[in-house]
Protein backbone atom coordinates (compact mmCIF):
# COMPACT_ATOMS: atom_id res chain seq x y z
CA UNK A 1 0.00 0.00 0.00
CA UNK A 2 1.20 3.18 -0.72
CA UNK A 3 -0.60 6.83 -0.77
CA UNK A 4 0.01 6.83 -4.48
CA UNK A 5 -2.45 4.03 -4.99
CA UNK A 6 -5.19 4.08 -7.64
CA UNK A 7 -7.64 2.69 -5.21
CA UNK A 8 -9.79 5.03 -3.01
CA UNK A 9 -10.02 2.32 -0.45
CA UNK A 10 -6.44 1.99 -0.14
CA UNK A 11 -5.67 5.84 -0.35
CA UNK A 12 -8.12 6.12 2.68
CA UNK A 13 -6.59 3.53 5.01
CA UNK A 14 -3.18 5.14 4.77
CA UNK A 15 -4.47 7.68 5.97
CA UNK A 16 -5.70 10.47 3.05
CA UNK A 17 -8.75 12.46 3.17
CA UNK A 18 -10.58 11.09 -0.19
CA UNK A 19 -13.42 12.69 -1.12
CA UNK A 20 -16.41 11.53 -1.80
CA UNK A 21 -15.67 8.71 0.67
CA UNK A 22 -14.56 4.77 -0.62
CA UNK A 23 -17.51 2.79 0.22
CA UNK A 24 -18.29 -1.12 0.60
CA UNK A 25 -20.71 -2.75 3.10
CA UNK A 26 -20.03 -5.09 5.32
CA UNK A 27 -21.70 -8.67 3.78
CA UNK A 28 -22.36 -6.85 0.66
CA UNK A 29 -22.57 -10.58 -0.57
CA UNK A 30 -25.70 -12.51 0.91
CA UNK A 31 -29.44 -13.07 0.67
CA UNK A 32 -30.22 -9.67 -0.31
CA UNK A 33 -29.22 -10.38 -3.37
CA UNK A 34 -31.44 -12.70 -5.77
CA UNK A 35 -28.87 -13.74 -7.42
CA UNK A 36 -26.65 -14.82 -4.40
CA UNK A 37 -30.01 -17.31 -3.79
CA UNK A 38 -29.52 -18.70 -7.15
CA UNK A 39 -26.11 -19.44 -6.36
CA UNK A 40 -26.46 -20.50 -3.21
CA UNK A 41 -29.44 -22.80 -3.90
CA UNK A 42 -27.26 -25.16 -6.17
CA UNK A 43 -25.28 -25.90 -3.16
CA UNK A 44 -24.92 -28.55 -0.57
CA UNK A 45 -24.93 -26.26 1.84
CA UNK A 46 -23.39 -22.50 3.29
CA UNK A 47 -19.17 -24.03 3.81
CA UNK A 48 -19.81 -25.80 0.39
CA UNK A 49 -20.18 -22.08 -1.35
CA UNK A 50 -17.21 -21.12 1.15
CA UNK A 51 -14.81 -24.29 -0.04
CA UNK A 52 -16.05 -23.94 -3.99
CA UNK A 53 -13.55 -20.92 -5.69
CA UNK A 54 -16.27 -20.38 -8.83
CA UNK A 55 -18.87 -20.08 -7.05
CA UNK A 56 -17.41 -17.90 -4.27
CA UNK A 57 -15.84 -15.55 -6.52
CA UNK A 58 -18.94 -15.54 -8.35
CA UNK A 59 -21.00 -14.37 -5.32
CA UNK A 60 -18.30 -11.85 -3.96
CA UNK A 61 -18.50 -10.36 -7.46
CA UNK A 62 -22.29 -9.75 -7.94
CA UNK A 63 -22.80 -6.81 -5.50
CA UNK A 64 -19.34 -5.20 -7.33
CA UNK A 65 -21.34 -5.66 -10.60
CA UNK A 66 -24.73 -3.85 -9.33
CA UNK A 67 -23.48 -1.18 -7.29
CA UNK A 68 -19.63 -0.25 -7.92
CA UNK A 69 -18.01 -0.53 -4.36
CA UNK A 70 -14.87 0.37 -3.85
CA UNK A 71 -13.55 -2.78 -2.56
CA UNK A 72 -14.30 -6.46 -2.60
CA UNK A 73 -14.55 -8.78 0.50
CA UNK A 74 -13.61 -12.69 0.01
CA UNK A 75 -16.83 -14.17 0.31
CA UNK A 76 -16.22 -17.12 3.23
CA UNK A 77 -17.00 -17.02 6.98
CA UNK A 78 -14.75 -16.54 10.32
CA UNK A 79 -15.67 -20.30 11.02
CA UNK A 80 -14.11 -22.02 8.46
CA UNK A 81 -11.30 -21.47 10.72
CA UNK A 82 -12.16 -23.81 13.74
CA UNK A 83 -13.89 -26.35 10.53
CA UNK A 84 -9.88 -26.59 9.30
CA UNK A 85 -9.25 -26.62 12.92
CA UNK A 86 -10.79 -30.25 13.26
CA UNK A 87 -14.37 -28.84 14.96
CA UNK A 88 -16.86 -29.65 12.21
CA UNK A 89 -19.12 -26.52 11.50
CA UNK A 90 -22.50 -26.88 10.16
CA UNK A 91 -25.15 -24.45 9.47
CA UNK A 92 -28.94 -25.61 9.22
CA UNK A 93 -31.27 -23.41 7.19
CA UNK A 94 -32.40 -20.68 9.73
CA UNK A 95 -30.50 -21.89 12.96
CA UNK A 96 -27.54 -20.57 12.16
CA UNK A 97 -23.64 -22.32 12.88
CA UNK A 98 -23.68 -25.95 14.92
CA UNK A 99 -20.43 -26.95 16.20
CA UNK A 100 -19.69 -29.87 19.16
CA UNK A 101 -18.57 -27.86 21.54
CA UNK A 102 -15.34 -27.56 23.59
CA UNK A 103 -15.24 -26.73 27.07
CA UNK A 104 -12.07 -28.55 28.56
CA UNK A 105 -8.29 -29.12 28.03
CA UNK A 106 -9.52 -32.39 26.85
CA UNK A 107 -11.40 -30.98 24.14
CA UNK A 108 -8.51 -28.75 22.97
CA UNK A 109 -6.58 -31.74 22.34
CA UNK A 110 -9.43 -32.72 19.50
CA UNK A 111 -8.16 -29.94 17.18
CA UNK A 112 -5.09 -30.03 15.30
CA UNK A 113 -3.51 -27.88 13.00
CA UNK A 114 -1.42 -30.68 10.33
CA UNK A 115 -4.87 -29.85 7.88
CA UNK A 116 -5.05 -26.48 8.51
CA UNK A 117 -3.83 -24.91 5.47
CA UNK A 118 -4.74 -27.77 2.83
CA UNK A 119 -8.22 -27.62 4.19
CA UNK A 120 -8.42 -23.96 3.45
CA UNK A 121 -6.81 -24.45 0.17
CA UNK A 122 -10.19 -23.66 -1.63
CA UNK A 123 -10.48 -19.97 -0.04
CA UNK A 124 -7.03 -19.01 -0.95
CA UNK A 125 -7.74 -20.09 -4.38
CA UNK A 126 -11.17 -18.35 -4.71
CA UNK A 127 -8.53 -15.07 -3.24
CA UNK A 128 -6.31 -15.58 -6.36
CA UNK A 129 -9.33 -15.83 -8.34
CA UNK A 130 -10.38 -12.38 -7.33
CA UNK A 131 -7.34 -10.56 -7.07
CA UNK A 132 -7.63 -11.23 -10.93
CA UNK A 133 -11.19 -10.61 -11.59
CA UNK A 134 -11.72 -7.34 -9.86
CA UNK A 135 -12.02 -3.88 -11.49
CA UNK A 136 -7.91 -2.17 -11.66
CA UNK A 137 -10.04 0.51 -8.95
CA UNK A 138 -11.63 -1.62 -6.45
CA UNK A 139 -9.20 -3.18 -3.43
CA UNK A 140 -9.58 -7.12 -1.97
CA UNK A 141 -10.33 -7.11 1.24
CA UNK A 142 -9.23 -10.36 3.19
CA UNK A 143 -10.64 -11.25 6.82
CA UNK A 144 -10.75 -12.97 9.54
CA UNK A 145 -12.65 -13.74 13.09
CA UNK A 146 -10.88 -12.28 15.73
CA UNK A 147 -9.62 -15.11 18.14
CA UNK A 148 -12.23 -14.15 20.79
CA UNK A 149 -15.44 -13.95 18.53
CA UNK A 150 -14.46 -17.35 16.71
CA UNK A 151 -14.05 -18.66 20.59
CA UNK A 152 -17.40 -17.84 21.29
CA UNK A 153 -18.64 -20.16 18.81
CA UNK A 154 -15.84 -23.34 19.59
CA UNK A 155 -17.18 -22.75 23.31
CA UNK A 156 -20.90 -22.46 23.26
CA UNK A 157 -21.39 -24.91 19.56
CA UNK A 158 -23.61 -22.01 18.36
CA UNK A 159 -24.61 -18.44 18.28
CA UNK A 160 -25.16 -17.09 22.17
CA UNK A 161 -26.79 -14.16 23.80
CA UNK A 162 -24.81 -14.36 27.17
CA UNK A 163 -21.81 -16.18 26.26
CA UNK A 164 -22.20 -18.36 29.71
CA UNK A 165 -20.42 -20.82 28.91
CA UNK A 166 -16.98 -19.40 26.94
CA UNK A 167 -17.26 -16.59 30.14
CA UNK A 168 -16.91 -19.76 32.96
CA UNK A 169 -14.15 -21.19 30.45
CA UNK A 170 -12.62 -18.00 30.43
CA UNK A 171 -12.77 -16.70 33.91
CA UNK A 172 -12.69 -20.12 35.67
CA UNK A 173 -9.98 -21.64 34.06
CA UNK A 174 -7.89 -19.23 31.78
CA UNK A 175 -5.12 -21.36 31.81
CA UNK A 176 -7.54 -23.57 29.15
CA UNK A 177 -8.91 -20.39 27.20
CA UNK A 178 -5.67 -18.99 26.98
CA UNK A 179 -4.22 -22.10 25.23
CA UNK A 180 -7.53 -21.84 22.83
CA UNK A 181 -6.28 -18.43 22.14
CA UNK A 182 -3.01 -18.34 21.42
CA UNK A 183 -3.72 -21.23 18.85
CA UNK A 184 -6.20 -19.10 17.33
CA UNK A 185 -3.76 -16.22 17.19
CA UNK A 186 -1.64 -18.85 15.39
CA UNK A 187 -4.03 -20.08 12.97
CA UNK A 188 -5.98 -17.06 12.36
CA UNK A 189 -2.31 -15.30 11.75
CA UNK A 190 -0.69 -18.29 9.22
CA UNK A 191 -4.48 -17.95 7.35
CA UNK A 192 -4.69 -14.06 6.94
CA UNK A 193 -0.95 -14.26 5.57
CA UNK A 194 -1.71 -16.60 3.41
CA UNK A 195 -4.34 -14.54 2.10
CA UNK A 196 -2.35 -11.83 1.52
CA UNK A 197 -0.20 -13.74 -0.77
CA UNK A 198 -2.83 -14.88 -2.61
CA UNK A 199 -3.50 -11.05 -2.89
CA UNK A 200 -5.57 -9.90 -0.21
CA UNK A 201 -4.57 -6.01 -0.38
CA UNK A 202 -5.94 -4.95 3.34
CA UNK A 203 -6.95 -7.44 6.10
CA UNK A 204 -10.22 -6.76 8.37
CA UNK A 205 -10.51 -8.88 11.87
CA UNK A 206 -14.18 -9.34 12.98
CA UNK A 207 -15.10 -8.88 16.96
CA UNK A 208 -18.79 -8.63 16.70
CA UNK A 209 -18.94 -10.01 20.39
CA UNK A 210 -16.15 -7.95 21.86
CA UNK A 211 -18.43 -5.50 23.54
CA UNK A 212 -19.76 -8.22 26.44
CA UNK A 213 -16.44 -8.40 28.36
CA UNK A 214 -15.58 -6.41 31.23
CA UNK A 215 -12.63 -4.05 31.09
CA UNK A 216 -9.97 -6.43 32.29
CA UNK A 217 -11.37 -9.36 30.38
CA UNK A 218 -11.76 -7.28 27.49
CA UNK A 219 -7.91 -6.29 27.46
CA UNK A 220 -6.90 -9.64 27.95
CA UNK A 221 -9.04 -11.41 25.21
CA UNK A 222 -9.50 -8.87 22.43
CA UNK A 223 -6.72 -6.34 22.47
CA UNK A 224 -3.91 -8.77 23.12
CA UNK A 225 -4.33 -11.56 20.95
CA UNK A 226 -5.40 -8.71 17.88
CA UNK A 227 -2.22 -7.36 18.83
CA UNK A 228 -0.35 -10.24 18.24
CA UNK A 229 -1.83 -10.53 14.57
CA UNK A 230 -1.12 -6.93 13.72
CA UNK A 231 2.43 -6.95 14.70
CA UNK A 232 2.60 -9.99 12.83
CA UNK A 233 1.32 -9.06 9.64
CA UNK A 234 3.19 -5.95 9.90
CA UNK A 235 6.53 -7.85 10.49
CA UNK A 236 6.02 -10.40 7.71
CA UNK A 237 3.89 -8.38 5.40
CA UNK A 238 4.39 -4.66 5.92
CA UNK A 239 2.53 -2.31 4.15
CA UNK A 240 -0.64 -4.18 4.43
CA UNK A 241 -3.28 -2.42 6.17
CA UNK A 242 -5.27 -4.20 8.81
CA UNK A 243 -8.54 -2.73 10.00
CA UNK A 244 -10.32 -3.73 13.16
CA UNK A 245 -13.68 -4.13 13.98
CA UNK A 246 -14.36 -4.24 18.03
CA UNK A 247 -18.21 -4.86 17.89
CA UNK A 248 -20.00 -2.79 21.08
CA UNK A 249 -16.56 -1.85 22.53
CA UNK A 250 -17.97 1.64 23.80
CA UNK A 251 -15.63 3.79 25.70
CA UNK A 252 -12.86 0.78 24.96
CA UNK A 253 -12.87 1.25 21.74
CA UNK A 254 -10.18 3.83 22.30
CA UNK A 255 -7.32 1.63 24.30
CA UNK A 256 -8.32 -0.98 21.56
CA UNK A 257 -7.12 1.74 18.79
CA UNK A 258 -3.88 2.53 21.05
CA UNK A 259 -2.93 -1.08 22.17
CA UNK A 260 -3.61 -2.64 19.06
CA UNK A 261 -2.07 -0.63 16.47
CA UNK A 262 -4.73 -1.07 13.52
CA UNK A 263 -4.36 0.92 10.79
CA UNK A 264 -8.20 1.31 10.86
CA UNK A 265 -11.12 0.34 12.82
CA UNK A 266 -14.89 -0.03 11.98
CA UNK A 267 -17.47 1.63 14.21
CA UNK A 268 -20.37 0.04 14.97
CA UNK A 269 -23.91 1.66 14.90
CA UNK A 270 -24.02 2.67 18.19
CA UNK A 271 -20.75 4.97 17.99
CA UNK A 272 -21.18 9.26 18.40
CA UNK A 273 -20.00 10.54 14.78
CA UNK A 274 -18.60 13.49 16.89
CA UNK A 275 -17.28 11.69 19.76
CA UNK A 276 -15.32 9.83 16.51
CA UNK A 277 -14.43 12.22 14.76
CA UNK A 278 -12.42 13.98 17.55
CA UNK A 279 -11.04 11.07 19.50
CA UNK A 280 -10.56 8.30 16.86
CA UNK A 281 -9.91 9.46 13.95
CA UNK A 282 -7.04 11.57 14.59
CA UNK A 283 -5.69 8.39 15.74
CA UNK A 284 -6.71 5.91 12.84
CA UNK A 285 -9.06 6.04 9.08
CA UNK A 286 -12.54 5.41 10.75
CA UNK A 287 -15.04 3.19 8.80
CA UNK A 288 -19.13 3.15 9.60
CA UNK A 289 -21.60 3.09 11.07
CA UNK A 290 -25.04 3.72 9.13
CA UNK A 291 -27.63 1.41 11.34
CA UNK A 292 -28.22 -1.87 8.53
CA UNK A 293 -31.95 -0.94 9.64
CA UNK A 294 -31.94 2.29 8.06
CA UNK A 295 -31.05 0.72 4.92
CA UNK A 296 -34.11 -1.40 5.03
CA UNK A 297 -36.40 1.67 5.63
CA UNK A 298 -34.93 3.48 3.37
CA UNK A 299 -36.71 6.74 2.57
CA UNK A 300 -35.77 10.56 3.67
CA UNK A 301 -34.13 9.13 7.11
CA UNK A 302 -31.93 7.02 4.94
CA UNK A 303 -30.80 10.22 3.06
CA UNK A 304 -30.56 12.53 6.07
CA UNK A 305 -28.55 9.59 7.79
CA UNK A 306 -26.10 9.42 5.06
CA UNK A 307 -25.82 12.65 4.60
CA UNK A 308 -25.19 12.97 8.57
CA UNK A 309 -22.89 10.52 8.65
CA UNK A 310 -20.76 12.18 5.58
CA UNK A 311 -20.34 15.55 7.16
CA UNK A 312 -19.08 14.20 10.42
CA UNK A 313 -16.42 11.77 9.67
CA UNK A 314 -15.61 12.97 6.05
CA UNK A 315 -13.24 15.77 6.62
CA UNK A 316 -10.77 13.16 8.04
CA UNK A 317 -9.67 9.71 6.21
CA UNK A 318 -12.83 7.70 6.00
CA UNK A 319 -14.35 4.90 4.39
CA UNK A 320 -18.59 4.76 4.64
CA UNK A 321 -19.75 1.09 5.43
CA UNK A 322 -22.43 -0.06 7.95
CA UNK A 323 -22.42 -0.30 11.79
CA UNK A 324 -23.10 -4.41 11.44
CA UNK A 325 -23.84 -6.17 8.06
CA UNK A 326 -26.33 -5.64 5.45
CA UNK A 327 -29.28 -8.05 6.88
CA UNK A 328 -31.52 -10.07 4.06
CA UNK A 329 -34.73 -8.11 4.13
CA UNK A 330 -32.64 -4.84 2.79
CA UNK A 331 -34.52 -3.48 -0.58
CA UNK A 332 -31.55 -4.20 -3.80
CA UNK A 333 -33.08 -0.77 -4.61
CA UNK A 334 -31.90 0.92 -1.61
CA UNK A 335 -28.66 -0.05 -1.77
CA UNK A 336 -28.33 1.74 -5.25
CA UNK A 337 -29.90 4.58 -3.41
CA UNK A 338 -27.06 4.68 -0.54
CA UNK A 339 -23.91 4.15 -3.57
CA UNK A 340 -25.79 7.41 -5.31
CA UNK A 341 -25.82 9.62 -1.98
CA UNK A 342 -22.61 8.53 -1.31
CA UNK A 343 -21.14 9.20 -4.18
CA UNK A 344 -22.73 12.69 -4.75
CA UNK A 345 -24.86 11.42 -7.35
CA UNK A 346 -27.91 12.55 -5.54
O1 LIG B 1 -27.19 -19.34 4.06
C1 LIG B 1 -26.49 -18.35 4.01
O2 LIG B 1 -26.40 -17.67 2.96
C2 LIG B 1 -25.71 -18.04 5.25
C3 LIG B 1 -25.60 -16.60 5.65
C4 LIG B 1 -24.14 -16.23 5.83
C5 LIG B 1 -23.35 -15.43 4.97
C6 LIG B 1 -23.79 -14.75 3.69
C7 LIG B 1 -23.29 -16.66 6.88
C8 LIG B 1 -23.65 -17.58 7.97
N1 LIG B 1 -22.02 -16.14 6.66
C9 LIG B 1 -22.02 -15.39 5.51
C10 LIG B 1 -20.86 -14.73 4.88
C11 LIG B 1 -19.96 -13.93 5.73
N2 LIG B 1 -19.81 -14.04 7.10
C12 LIG B 1 -19.04 -12.97 5.27
C13 LIG B 1 -18.85 -12.75 3.78
C14 LIG B 1 -18.30 -11.58 3.19
C15 LIG B 1 -19.19 -10.35 3.14
O3 LIG B 1 -19.89 -10.18 2.10
O4 LIG B 1 -19.11 -9.50 4.05
C16 LIG B 1 -18.38 -12.45 6.40
C17 LIG B 1 -17.34 -11.35 6.45
C18 LIG B 1 -18.88 -13.14 7.53
C19 LIG B 1 -18.40 -12.93 8.90
C20 LIG B 1 -19.13 -13.53 10.05
N3 LIG B 1 -19.71 -14.76 10.16
C21 LIG B 1 -19.23 -12.88 11.32
C22 LIG B 1 -18.60 -11.56 11.65
C23 LIG B 1 -19.37 -10.39 11.15
C24 LIG B 1 -20.77 -10.19 11.71
O5 LIG B 1 -21.68 -10.13 10.89
O6 LIG B 1 -20.89 -10.04 12.94
C25 LIG B 1 -19.93 -13.75 12.18
C26 LIG B 1 -20.28 -13.52 13.62
C27 LIG B 1 -20.23 -14.95 11.43
C28 LIG B 1 -20.90 -16.18 11.94
C29 LIG B 1 -22.08 -16.56 11.15
N4 LIG B 1 -22.04 -16.87 9.82
C30 LIG B 1 -23.30 -17.16 9.36
C31 LIG B 1 -24.20 -17.07 10.47
C32 LIG B 1 -25.69 -17.32 10.41
C33 LIG B 1 -23.41 -16.70 11.58
C34 LIG B 1 -23.90 -16.56 13.01
C35 LIG B 1 -24.26 -15.17 13.42
C36 LIG B 1 -24.74 -15.16 14.88
O7 LIG B 1 -24.21 -15.88 15.73
O8 LIG B 1 -25.69 -14.39 15.13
Amino acid sequence: MSSTSEKAFLRALSGEVVTPPPFWLMRQAGRYLPEYRQVRASCNGFLDLCYTPEKATEVTLQPLRRYGFDAAILFSDILVVPDALGQPVSFREGEGPRLDPIRDGEGLKRLSQENFMSHLAPVFQTVSNLSKAIPETTALIGFAGAPWTVATYMVEGSGSKEFVETKKLAYSQPNVFKAMIDLLVQATGDYLIRQIDHGAEAIQIFDSWAGVLPEEEFSKWVIEPTRQLVERIKTERPGIPVIGFPRCAGALLLPFVERTGVDAVSLDTSVPLDWAAKHIQPKVTVQGNLDPIMLIAGGETLDREVKRIISALGKGPFVFNLGHGILPSTPPENVARLADLVKGRV
